[in-house]
């Protein structure tokens, strides 16, 4: 077999907190009706790539559900298809720890080249461009990258490169850097390098970023090469860049279209009927999932399955996840309401422009984002 993709999805997450205590991250919803792994997964088999491992190991209930045989994703083949990998009596401690333990069953499928995916992206790639330019540069390595603003720097690997494009300098999340061309944490390896690399580090943390890729520029010439991919590409991993991303779909966006008949992305959906538009309805700029009653208002918003909004309420600016219940007359702005939260009549939830930091987690919560958690009952004329 020539390319073997192995997704990522193992990672805590703990960017997303509360949205991610009972979920790993690439089984977030997004865009209504999808999750974030639908994005990475849809590549893959647009890609003509049908073998796919996929690494968990934080509370991947979800993800196992989601995932099931991977018939949406056309991977429920028979000498193919998607196979999800937890670890049994141990615990993955790194990027490349997690790959390292389950290098029997790469072994077993026999690939020319591995190409290691992150779960958590939102991004539209053809992976058949990057390995034609692996092989025509001869490359051992090729790292798919895209230039982020120099503030952001730290929260890459961030590359220098040469004139062809060979990587001649990498440093894994630096606090300054006088690049700020990024790894998206996209690798394709020749498999006996992988190999190779993964036996001869002896690392109890092994990770991609930290040891495997700076290790390789260090030790050898003219093997790593960067691809770099300019269209949209997001790490939807705060709660700013969640909100905003989702968002960003339910506006004329035409930096990743999820309309686009020739690169569909593919999910999991539940039989619903369809939305219903109540006589005093007001809708712009939002997606609204099947399953849906609007009777309120809904305006730049993004509304998953089976969500109900009475009469007299307003959602602006926010993200509501499946089967969440609005009452009537409700205010709801600048909020992420995970599945399942029932909101009573008049509550007003999110000052949206109060950007008071929270105080038991100021890091997280200073955005003026209001994050409800999955199953709150939030009573009748609550102020949050
Ligand atoms: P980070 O995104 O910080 O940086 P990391 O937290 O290691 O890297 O996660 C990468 C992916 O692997 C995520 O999808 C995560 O869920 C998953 N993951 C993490 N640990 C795992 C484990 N033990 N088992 C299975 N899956 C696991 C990385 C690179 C940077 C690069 C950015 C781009 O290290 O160099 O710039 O990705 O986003
Ligand atoms: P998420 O909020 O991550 O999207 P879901 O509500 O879709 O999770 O649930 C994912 C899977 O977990 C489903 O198979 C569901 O049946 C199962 N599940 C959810 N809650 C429970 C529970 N309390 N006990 C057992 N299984 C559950």
């Amino acid at each position: 077999m020539e390319t073997l993709a192995l997704i990522l999805a193992g990672g805590k997450g703990s960017r997303l907190d509360i949205l991610s205590q009972r979920r790993s991250k690439p089984a977030m919803p997004f865009a209504g009706k999808f999750r974030i792994i639908d994005f990475t997964l849809s590549n893959c088999t647009q890609s003509n790539i049908y073998d796919i491992g996929i690494l968990t190991q934080y509370l991947p209930l979800s993800l196992n559900e989601h995932i099931g045989s991977g018939k949406p994703w056309d991977l429920d083949r028979r000498d193919s298809g998607v196979t999800l990998l937890q670890p049994h009596n141990y615990w993955y401690l790194g990027t490349a720890d997690a790959v390292l333990k389950n290098l029997e069953f790469i072994q077993r499928k026999e690939p020319t080249y591995v190409l290691i995916l992150s779960g958590d992206h939102i991004y539209k790639m053809d992976y058949r461009k990057m390995i034609q330019l692996h092989k025509e540069k001869g490359a051992s390595v090729t790292i798919a990258t895209q230039p982020v603003p120099p503030e952001e720097v730290y929260r890459f690997g961030i590359m220098s490169v040469g004139k062809d494009d060979e990587i001649v300098e990498f440093q894994e999340k630096p606090k300054t850097s006088k690049s700020n061309l990024a790894s998206m944490g996209i690798y394709l390896f020749n498999f006996d390098l992988l190999k190779k690399v993964l036996l001869d580090i002896n690392q109890e943390d092994l990770d991609f970023g930290k040891h495997i890729i700076p290790h390789l520029i260090e030790t050898t010439k003219k093997e790593v090469y960067a691809y770099q991919f300019k269209d949209y590409w997001m790490d939807v991993g705060t709660y700013d860049s969640y909100l905003e991303t989702n968002l960003a779909m339910a506006r004329d966006f035409t930096e990743l279209d999820l309309y686009d008949p020739t690169w569909k992305v593919y999910t999991k959906s539940e039989d619903l009927p369809p939305v219903k538009v109540g006589s005093e309805a007001i809708i712009h700029n939002s997606l609204i999932s099947n399953g849906c009653v609007i009777e309120g208002t809904v305006i730049n918003s993004v509304l998953s399955p089976g969500v109900r909004v009475g009469k007299g309420s307003v959602i602006k600016d926010s993200v509501i996840l499946n089967n969440v219940i609005i009452s009537t007359d409700v205010t709801i702005q600048k909020c992420i309401l995970d599945k399942k939260v029932t909101v009573g009549r008049s509550a007003f939830i999110g000052y949206g422009n109060d950007f008071t930091p929270n105080e038991e987690k100021p890091d997280l919560l200073s955005s003026g984002i209001t994050v409800i958690e999955k199953s709150a009952v939030i009573p009748s004329s609550t102020n949050i």
